[in-house]
């Protein structure tokens, strides 16, 4: 008996764990639509922005299936259940927008773009691009 609500409790835990992140689309993408991995290119450079099989909502949202964009240059992700830091390398799209023009310096640069939900926390499974 013992055993049993040790059990119980156990599971209630990881519940609660997992309720923190939105849940993605099976098999939705996020990708660059105009920009290739090694590709050449003049500044400031149109970064347009590609999601299939989920919708874009803006920050704040909690329709299911749903996120906003997030340009990732030169920075890394965050881990999950952190919101994706508001800072130079991290910019946030959460008014649903789906391109930009930015200013790059000369020299190699790693460009990602990562979906995450109303709160800017990334969905579960991630739906990130390659960098
Ligand atoms: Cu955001």
């Amino acid at each position: 008996m013992r055993f049993k609500t040790f059990a119980a409790a156990a599971a209630l835990t990881l519940a609660a764990g997992f309720a923190f992140a939105t849940e993605s689309t099976p098999g939705a993408k996020e990708y660059f639509i105009n920009l290739k991995d090694g590709q050449h290119v003049k500044s400031p450079v149109l970064i347009q922005f590609g999601l299939s099989g989920m919708g874009i909502a803006p920050a704040g949202s909690t329709n299911p299936g749903t996120g906003h964009h997030h340009l990732i240059i030169d920075g890394d992700l965050p881990p999950a259940g952190v919101p994706i830091p508001m800072d130079m390398a991290h910019m946030h799209f959460g008014r649903g927008q789906t391109e930009i023009s930015v200013p790059l310096t000369p020299g190699a640069h790693v460009l990602e773009l990562a979906l995450a939900d109303g709160a800017h926390i990334l969905h579960m499974p991630p739906v990130v691009s390659d960098p």
